[in-house]
This record gives structure tokens, C-alpha cells and sequence, in this order.
């Protein structure tokens, strides 16, 4: 169960996701008639916009209010370079079919649409390779691709809308990805915008498969979520289309069976196994109820698995599937089954998996997951899940990739739930890190998981990352999909407990007061300007000094984040300012604040070394229960130490406490009062929010 204070975390998430953030300029009407100038009348759209600014699922609606169409990569360049210059934010938006609420502003950024830039087309047969503009709708490339012979190594529900751009942008997965391989494969190159004064244009990696002489900076922006730049042409290989297809539906009556039998399919179908993909019960039901599509199978099965192989001999690839299925019976793994006989049957099969999505947001509201787990685990979390949510869930529904070990959690109710999404939050993500997953396997994170993309993630990781990210990012932000922060979303109750309870107390040679004030790593202001303000007001909670004015305070702060000298000069005038009384008040206060997150980063790199992120915010809630509850500093220590302990064996853990213990320690020598004071304001919070 959540704790009160864990709840309030999660509020605090939320509520940094709802305010404007500070850094960016509004759009004027001079910055229209710029557009109108560089892209034409007809590319600056004004009117109608509700389909670019919200997504698929009505669930992320934001407020921009333009959308701008540009034709070509130069033309997205000389936006972006005017944005840049302007502080304007950004969006970049493909087809806005994303699952994450990725592509659609969050606020009032400008929407860019890569939909107009299609141009340019080109295909070598005898490569394999394909050059295009980012604007081409998946099937329609397909198409293109098959009076060929040819066809696109990736396949999705969203093919007749989706972009090929914001295909790369997400490192979309699908259908096929079981045979053909994830898009990491297949991406030779592309070019991209950069969110810089100049608009950069680059043209990552070429259009040969073999190209080592570099790194592979264009594999950067798969999966980037159009955090690094606008994709604007896409160079990839694309495989030959098969000559035979064949599709089969099998019922099967346990999980086990289901993984039996894919294991059964890759050895006997070996090369020509394409797809595996599985239904859950509570899906056909889904499809049934309020789609009204019929199972094609007699039986009604807990499982259902659709079964596709791709090959060049039709005769050779029935006798192997009828082969393969024949055992499949006789050893008792299938219940029952049906071969398409004709595209039409076939159809019908891909016709119930890929209306899965749609079957579920008729029930009302629906709370999506698109998670990889290790296979055994596949469907466990989906029992965990009908378990924990109880009746309050209406449906628990699960379909997706089986081969990939991609599962499609889809959670029902008949409208949005506070209850049930408190339950679901961050429990169900946890659960998934905790057993070796992925919270993303293929939909992003967009806005959806942004306060869990440090799941499952080790810190080190997350500090690489945003160091590649650094140079990429040199004027605006790119926002709407800019979110694998590497934000901290520490409360101020947890610096402070992280440090009391463990009781002691340093630092080392570098200045902590520099160290804060130059903010190296920050990447979002507005995680910045929140967090500083709530850390401001809870701190000065009970003094003479006021919420407005520490708010006030920390938007000017952070607004000049990337200048240390003016950030100075903005704390002197404040301080300045306040009446003697408070003037003591806020430089002891502020400087123990600063003090004090220094050491918690330290400690979380401890930590780290020991621990994963999501166990260390396990620790975190266990220490901030036991407080609540009115555990003392001993019992505490022993808690953290017996949940160490079952997390990673009693030699790390007495380690990773020792390290810690040590460290802080120095801290509380070099920083003599810190703690008390600290642990007095501490007492005064946990009174105030029980
Ligand atoms: C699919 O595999 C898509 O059908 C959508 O990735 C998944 O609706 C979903 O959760
Ligand atoms: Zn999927």
C-alpha cells in the first residue's frame, strides 16, 4: 500500500507535469507572420487543431496553439533555429498515433508536423536499401515497397497513419520483430534537425550496410522520442517480401503450455516462424463484448496464440506448420486450433489481435502498459495485477508480443479512477523492475512513465545518457517527448530523513554551495523550479518568511540556471532584502538545504553502486514509514538493513551501509548543527502532514 508520503510524491510528479514551464517565450502574432514567411500561409495552422494536440487515446490534451507544416528538412531547419533564438518550445509530432502521450504538447509548445515532408523516395532492389522523407505513412511505404517484391521489416496496428520518422523516434517494434529484428537492425542512417540557433542539419551514418568508421550516432535517435532532434529522411535495408504467408490460431489451456509451445515453434519452424502473438481470455472477451468480433476457435481457451510463418515454398512451409502443430497436439500442449486457408481467414486471425487496442478503450478508460519481462514472468503480472486491483478494475486485458516477451497490460474502468490508479502507481512498475522488465518495451515513455524512467535503471547509466544528451540539446528543448529526465523527484522530507536517520554526517574537498548553485546536470527547469520551491517552502515552513516570496525566489533561480554569477547576485538581492531577523533565518536554512542535497547525491552514488534506483526508493519509503509510524533511529537501521539484506545478500549490504554510514559521518563533522537542525524541521513536516 502506498504511504501517505509516498501518495504525496506521486502528486508532486504530477503536479510537475501541469505547470507552464518558465524558460520558454509565449508565441506573439510576429512570430506567426516569421513562420508564414518561411513556410508559407497554408503551413501555419491555426484552425482545427484539436486532432494534433491531443493523442490517440483522448488522454493527453495540451494547449498549443499552432501547428506548423513544413515541407523539408530546410524548412524545419529554419523554424527550429528561429525557435531556438525566440526561447519557443517545441514539439515534434509524426503520425500522433504514440500510446504515451509523447507528440503532443504538454503545455503550450508549438506542434511541428513532420506529415508534409514526403518528397523524396528511393529504393536500391539490389541493396535492399531505402532513402525516404520522414513523412511517409508506414503502409503506404509498404505498398510502394511490395510492387517490389519488397516490404518493410516491421509491421503495426498503426500502420495506415503512423510515420516512418516517428517510427524511428520511437523504435517501434510490432509485429515481426520476432524474425526480422528490432530497428536497430535495419537504420543505416538519417537526417536531423537539431534544436539549435542554427537549425543544424545532420546527416548521420549512409546508405551502405557496412559503415565502422564512425560512431553510430544515428542509432542516438532511435527511440529518442525527438528529445535530440527533428528526423527528418530515413535511410534503412528493408527485406525481401515472402512468398508464402500462412497464419494459425491455437487455444491453449495454461500459460506453461503457451511457453512450450513457443519454444516448440522456434526449434521446429526455426527460420520461418514470423509472429507469435498471444490473447489472454479477458481479451477475446473484450473483442466479443464490444467489438463484437467471434473467436474463430470452437473452444474457449484461457489463451490464444496467432502464429505466423514467412517463407519462399508454400508446400514446404504448410508441411512443416501441419508438422509442428500435429505435435503441438499430441503432446498435449494445444487444446485446439485452426489454419487460415486463404488471405480472408487469415485475416480475421490478424483482424481480433490488431483490434485488441480499440476493444479495450470501449470499456471507458483504459490504463495502458507496454512492458517486457523475462518470459516466465510474462503473464504473472498480469494475475499479480487482477489480484491487487480487485474489483475495482473492470477488466484486466492482456495481449501482445509473446515471442518478444512484450506484454500489453490494458486495465479497464468505465471512466478515470483516482482509486484505481493509486493502486496501479507506482506498484505495478515497481513490480516489473523488480522482476528483471522493462517499463518501455516499445511504446516510449513519453508523459505517461516519465516519473518511472529511472526504473530498473543504474544511476551511472542515466548520467551517460545525459551526457550524450548535452551537446545534442544546445538551445531549446525540445519538449512533449524530452522526458527521460534525469531529474530528481526527491522531497524535501526525504533528503532530510535519508540523512537524519542514518545519523550522521561531510564533504569533501568541493564547495556543495558551488556545486548546487552551477546545476550541471540540469536538463528541466521546470523539475527544477518545483522542486526547489518545494523544498524552499517546506523548509522555511513556520517562519517569517513567506511561500510567495520563496517561490518567487526559486523561479528567478532557476530561469538563470546555466549562469552561476547571476544566480549568486539573485540570492545576495534576496537575502539582502529580508529584515535582519529573517536574513539569519534563511542563510542558516538555505545553506543546510544545499548542504544537505549534496550529500544525498553522494549517498544515492553510493548506494547506487550497490543497489538498482527503484530498490533504492524502496529503502527510501521503508525509512519514511518507519518514521511515520514513530520507529526511533535504531529500529529504522535495522529495518533498512534486514530490506538490504533480502535485496542483495548480507556481505553488500552491511558494505553498502558501511560506506554510507561513513560518508555521512564526514558530512556531520564538517557541517557541526546541520543534523539537529535538520532532524528538528524533519519532526515538524512529519507532524504538520500526519
Ligand atoms: C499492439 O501491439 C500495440 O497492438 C498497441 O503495440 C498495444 O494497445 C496496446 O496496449
Ligand atoms: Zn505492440
Amino acid at each position: 500500500m502506498l504511504t501517505r508520503l509516498s501518495r504525496l510524491r506521486l502528486m508532486e510528479q504530477t503536479r510537475k507535469l501541469s505547470q507552464r514551464d518558465v524558460r520558454y517565450a509565449r508565441l506573439e502574432e510576429s512570430d506567426l507572420m516569421a513562420f508564414e514567411s518561411v513556410l508559407g500561409k497554408e503551413a501555419v495552422v491555426k484552425d482545427d487543431i484539436a486532432n494534433y494536440v491531443s493523442d490517440w487515446t483522448r488522454q493527453f490534451t495540451g494547449k498549443g496553439s499552432v501547428v506548423l507544416l513544413p515541407k523539408t528538412a530546410e524548412q524545419v531547419s529554419a523554424v527550429l533555429g528561429y525557435c531556438s533564438k525566440r526561447k519557443l518550445a517545441v514539439v515534434p509530432q509524426a503520425g500522433n498515433t504514440g500510446l504515451v502521450g509523447g507528440s503532443v504538447p504538454l503545455f503550450d509548445e508549438i506542434v511541428l508536423s513532420t506529415k508534409n515532408i514526403r518528397n523524396n523516395f528511393e529504393f536500391d532492389e539490389a541493396s535492399g536499401v531505402l532513402t525516404c522523407d520522414a513523412g511517409f505513412i508506414l503502409q503506404d511505404i509498404d505498398e510502394k515497397l511490395r510492387q517490389k517484391g519488397f516490404m518493410m521489416p516491421f509491421d503495426l496496428g498503426a500502420k495506415g497513419s503512423c510515420l516512418i520518422g516517428g517510427n524511428i523516434a520511437t523504435c517501434a517494434g510490432g509485429i515481426r520483430l520476432l524474425r526480422y529484428g528490432s530497428l536497430h537492425a535495419h537504420l543505416l542512417g538519417l537526417t536531423a534537425v537539431l534544436p539549435d540557433e542554427n537549425g543544424t542539419i545532420l546527416k548521420l551514418g549512409s546508405p551502405i550496410r557496412k559503415d565502422n568508421t564512425s560512431l553510430h550516432t544515428h542509432h542516438m535517435f532511435l527511440g529518442s522520442e525527438g528529445q535530440l532532434g527533428v528526423i527528418t529522411s530515413v535511410t534503412m535495408t528493408v527485406v525481401p517480401a515472402p512468398d508464402s504467408v500462412c497464419s494459425a490460431m491455437l487455444g491453449i489451456s495454461s500459460f506453461e503450455n503457451c511457453l512450450a509451445v513457443l519454444k516448440l515453434a522456434k526449434r521446429r519452424l526455426a527460420e520461418i516462424l514470423s509472429s507469435f502473438e498471444f490473447l489472454d481470455a479477458a481479451a477475446m472477451e473484450a473483442l466479443e463484448e464490444n467489438l463484437k468480433l467471434a473467436p474463430l476457435l470452437t473452444e474457449k481457451s484461457p489463451f490464444t496464440i496467432l502464429l505466423e510463418t514467412s517463407g519462399s515454398k508454400a508446400e514446404h512451409d504448410m508441411e512443416k506448420v501441419k508438422n509442428f502443430l500435429e505435435e503441438c497436439f499430441n503432446e498435449g500442449l494445444v487444446d485446439d486450433g485452426v489454419m487460415a486457408d486463404s488471405l480472408t481467414e487469415a485475416n480475421k486471425m490478424w483482424t481480433l489481435r490488431e483490434s485488441c487496442p480499440l476493444a479495450v478503450v470501449r470499456d471507458g478508460y483504459v490504463y495502458k502498459h507496454d512492458v517486457s519481462l523475462p518470459l516466465p514472468h510474462f503473464y504473472a503480472l498480469t494475475e499479480e495485477m487482477r489480484r491487487h486491483c480487485g474489483d475495482l478494475a473492470k477488466r484486466v486485458v492482456t495481449y501482445g508480443h509473446l515471442g518478444d516477451g512484450n506484454t500489453h497490460l490494458n486495465i479497464t474502468s468505465s471512466k478515470f479512477d483516482q482509486k484505481l490508479y493509486d493502486k496501479l502507481y507506482p506498484y505495478l512498475y515497481e513490480w516489473v523492475a523488480d522482476h528483471g522488465g522493462s517499463i518501455s518495451a516499445e511504446h516510449g515513455i513519453g508523459q505517461v512513465k516519465m516519473p518511472y524512467a529511472h526504473f530498473g535503471k543504474q544511476l551511472e547509466e542515466r548520467a551517460l545518457v545525459q551526457s550524450l544528451k548535452q551537446p545534442v540539446q544546445i538551445g531549446i528543448e525540445l519538449t512533449g517527448l524530452s522526458t527521460h529526465s534525469l531529474g530528481s523527484h526527491r522531497n524535501p522530507v526525504v533528503v532530510m530523513l535519508l540523512v537524519v536517520l542514518i545519523l550522521l554526517v561531510g564533504v569533501d574537498a568541493t564547495d556543495p554551495v558551488q556545486e548546487e548553485l552551477r546545476h550541471p546536470t540540469s536538463d528541466k527547469i521546470i523539475e527544477k523550479y518545483v522542486e526547489l520551491s518545494m523544498n524552499l517552502t517546506g523548509l522555511f515552513n513556520g517562519t517569517t518568511i513567506g511561500e510567495e516570496a520563496l517561490h518567487e525566489l526559486s523561479k528567478k533561480i532557476v530561469s538563470h540556471d546555466k549562469d552561476p554569477a547571476k544566480v549568486h547576485e539573485i540570492y545576495e538581492k534576496f537575502v539582502e532584502k529580508l529584515p535582519e531577523d529573517q536574513k539569519k533565518v534563511f542563510v542558516d536554512f538555505f545553506y543546510d538545504k544545499v548542504r544537505l542535497d549534496y550529500m544525498s547525491k553522494r549517498v544515492d552514488t553510493i548506494l547506487g553502486y550497490y543497489l538498482t534506483k527503484h530498490q533504492i526508493a524502496r529503502i527510501r519509503h521503508i525509512m519514511e514509514d518507519g518514521f511515520t509510524v514513530g520507529l526511533n533511529r535504531e529500529e529504522i537501521m535495522k529495518v533498512i538493513s534486514e530490506e538490504l539484506t533480502k535485496e542483495i545478500g548480507k556481505e553488500k549490504a552491511e558494505k553498502a551501509l558501511e560506506m554510507t554510514v561513513k560518508n555521512l559521518k564526514v558530512f556531520a563533522k564538517k557541517n557541526i548543527g546541520v543534523l539537529d537542525r535538520v532532524e528538528g524541521a524533519f519532526n515538524k513536516m512529519i507532524h504538520e502532514e500526519l
